[in-house]
């Protein structure tokens, strides 16, 4: 199962003392208790939003503290209360306790809000311990601190773009150049045996999930190879990239390998081989590439479908398919309600 997961500390904030105070004023020799009660902690929140679709902010700032209550203060001046925390995270969070594991909050809906931690209660003043046999007390209590909790953030990751290649064609090459994934890297087929999830931040508030899929092979759909029963993986992306591989070691010329993989996605489900696609061809640091390369170029315009040419070991081409993608997934989700 496809699962980012973080690690976080939150602290909410304490409350603040009740504060020991009597009045004094000219005149009244024997001013009465007025020490006003503590504020209360800031709460930390959880709300859940459209606006993120990873947990990939949470690898950079791991600890939230939300502000403690002011003190109580003379003339029955109670404390402001401290300001709560409000964290977005990504629609379908799963929150648990990381010392037991058990869930605290399942975030499911937009805009929907939980208290992950409570702030403390301010302490009250001493204003509040007066009674008709003692009417000067010196009591007063502190506030309570905010609770501390260690939590892991869940979310079931699903797939932006879809990466689409024959075996060899460089797709774990690519989603471990443009992702913190590291699936593993072979000059030989069907390196990849499972399908893999990676995150790419793009900007700091732009995201999206790529998956890499086990390679797919002509007759795929008749059960040869790997990789189609893993398509089932990328049904829901909202975007596919075809990559070509258009190194001289490769055996078929370029548009052939691209009409095996699309008649391979048509008899696996109609609806995935009319999702938008680009095609991507790819190694093109290595030699004698040129004229391969000019073929899939001239057959794409000639269809017109978009075309990428990348190396993902020089990094040559990735920045403007990154740009792209990015773009086409946020005009995507501005148009689409969230899946979940
Ligand atoms: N020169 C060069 N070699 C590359 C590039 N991308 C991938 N390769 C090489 O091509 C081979 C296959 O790469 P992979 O990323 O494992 O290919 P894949 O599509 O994931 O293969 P399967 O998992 O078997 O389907 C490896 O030897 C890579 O080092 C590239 O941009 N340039
Ligand atoms: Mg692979």
């Amino acid at each position: 199962m496809f699962i980012d997961q973080a690690h976080i500390v939150v602290k909410a904030g304490s409350g603040g003392n009740g504060a020991c105070s009597f009045r004094r004023e000219k005149f009244v020799p024997r001013g009465g208790p007025d020490g006003g009660d503590g504020g209360h902690g800031g709460n930390i929140i959880f709300q859940a939003t459209t606006r993120v679709s990873t947990l990939l902010d949470f690898r950079y700032l791991r600890h939230y503290e939300a502000p403690s209550g002011q003190y109580g203060q003379g003339a029955n001046r109670s404390g402001s209360a401290g300001e709560n925390v409000i964290i977005p995270v990504p629609i379908g969070t799963i929150v648990k306790d990381a010392e037991t594991e058990t869930i605290l909050a399942d975030l499911i809906s937009d805009q929907q809000t939980v208290i992950i931690a409570h702030g403390g209660k301010g302490g009250r003043g001493n204003a509040t311990f007066a009674t008709p046999t003692n009417r000067a007390p010196r009591q007063f209590e502190t506030g309570i601190p905010g609770e501390e909790r260690s939590l892991i953030l869940e979310l079931k990751l699903l797939a932006d773009v879809g990466l689409v290649g024959l075996p060899n064609a460089g797709k774990s090459t690519l989603i471990s150049s443009i992702s913190s994934a590291h699936p593993e890297i072979a000059s030989y087929p069907f390196t990849t045996l499972r399908p893999h999830l990676g995150v790419v931040s793009v900007s700091e508030d732009q995201s999206f999930v790529v998956a890499d899929i086990p390679g797919l092979i002509e007759g795929a759909h008749e059960g040869k190879g790997l990789g189609f029963q893993f398509l089932r993986h990328i049904q829901r992306t909202a975007y596919l990239l075809f990559l070509i591989d258009i190194s001289e070691w490769s055996v078929d010329d370029p548009v052939t390998s691209f009409l095996t993989l699309k008649h391979e996605l048509e008899s696996f489900d109609a609806a995935l081989a009319q999702r938008p696609f680009a095609v991507v061809a790819t190694k093109i640091d290595s030699q004698g590439t040129g004229e391969l390369r000019q073929t899939l170029q001239d057959y794409c315009q000639a269809h017109h479908y978009a075309f990428f040419s990348i190396s993902a070991v020089t990094r040559d081409g990735l920045s403007p398919l990154l740009s792209f993608l990015a773009q086409h997934v946020s005009n995507m989700r501005n148009t689409c309600e969230p899946s979940f």
